[in-house]
């Protein structure tokens, strides 16, 4: 990762100004709960200190979100699942860059011409939770090459390389052609990759993984992350962030030549109250 700028682009603002003394409770418990959490294990200055320069040390390669949404965004996620009408949301990860291409039908992510990795339609239906279809919802989709690089943000590939925009017809369908993604593994030698080799970690993979977020102007948006049935590490992703409910049906597109593969994904948005 070499870019400060994209991630300045996507992680700006906060969307709502937070609610002050929600702000005020909450930050006065982490605090406390850091301050226990010294006390107990009895924190000597030269391990604060490496504390602290790991945290500037993510900044400074870029991983300041990767880190954190390696150890902790499936929790937050989790929380916003809880009771939700819809579809579940999935974690957004460090790599989401607004203002991708809008596409046309028939929709294909942008790709080189001789983009590597077996060739995918994801496909599926946009309904509203009282099941009446969504014509015009946009699915903002982003996800790695056949390297597990992402456009970008790594380096070497075309900017809005395997990004872009679609909406759905009519009827609330919608289709993109793409490849299919391999597993992204973090970078073992920057400091999220270091952190993960101390806590023992098996292998620093994620599964294979689509990213997308879905708007339409009358509902809420979806941020969202879908995973292949019968895929590597979906069973120990090492940002536990693999759910039953995000998973598509995956399986050789019929009647096309070559290797081809069909995903197939519904998402119902909950409108805006
Ligand atoms: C990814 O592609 C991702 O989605 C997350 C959460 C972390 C690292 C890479
Ligand atoms: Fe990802």
């Amino acid at each position: 990762m070499d870019t400060h700028a994209h991630t300045l682009l996507s992680k700006d603002v906060p969307s709502k100004t937070p609610d002050q003394q929600r702000v005020k409770t909450v930050v006065q418990d982490l605090h406390r709960v850091l301050l226990d959490f010294m006390e107990k294990h009895k924190i000597t200055h030269e391990e604060y200190r490496l504390a602290t320069g790991i945290l500037v040390n993510t900044v400074k390669s870029g991983e300041e979100s990767l880190l954190y949404d390696v150890f902790l965004e499936a929790k937050a996620t989790d929380i916003g699942n809880e009771g939700r009408a819809g579809s579940p949301e999935g974690i957004e990860g460090p790599f989401y860059l607004t203002g991708a291409p809008k596409l046309n039908a028939p929709h294909t992510l942008p790709q080189r011409p001789d983009e590597s990795g077996d060739v995918l339609y994801f496909i599926g239906r946009v309904t509203d939770t009282d099941g009446a279809p969504i014509a015009g919802a946009e699915l903002d989709l982003w996800q790695a090459d056949a390297k597990g690089q992402y456009s970008n943000i790594h380096p070497d590939i075309p900017d809005w390389n395997l990004r872009g925009r679609i909406e759905t017809d009519a009827e609330g369908y919608y289709e993109v052609r793409t490849i299919v993604p391999p597993p992204y593994e973090i970078p073992k030698d920057g400091p999220t990759g270091v952190l993960l080799t101390a806590l023992g970690t098996p292998h620093f993979f994620r599964p294979a993984h689509i990213h997308v977020i879905v708007r339409h102007a009358d509902h809420e948006p979806l941020i969202s992350q879908l995973y292949f049935r019968g895929g590597e590490y979906t069973d120990n992703d090492v940002a536990h962030a693999v759910r039953d409910n995000l998973f598509t049906t995956f399986e050789p597109r019929s009647g096309s030549d070559g290797k081809a593969y069909e995903a197939k994904y519904d998402f119902v948005l909950k409108p805006k109250r």
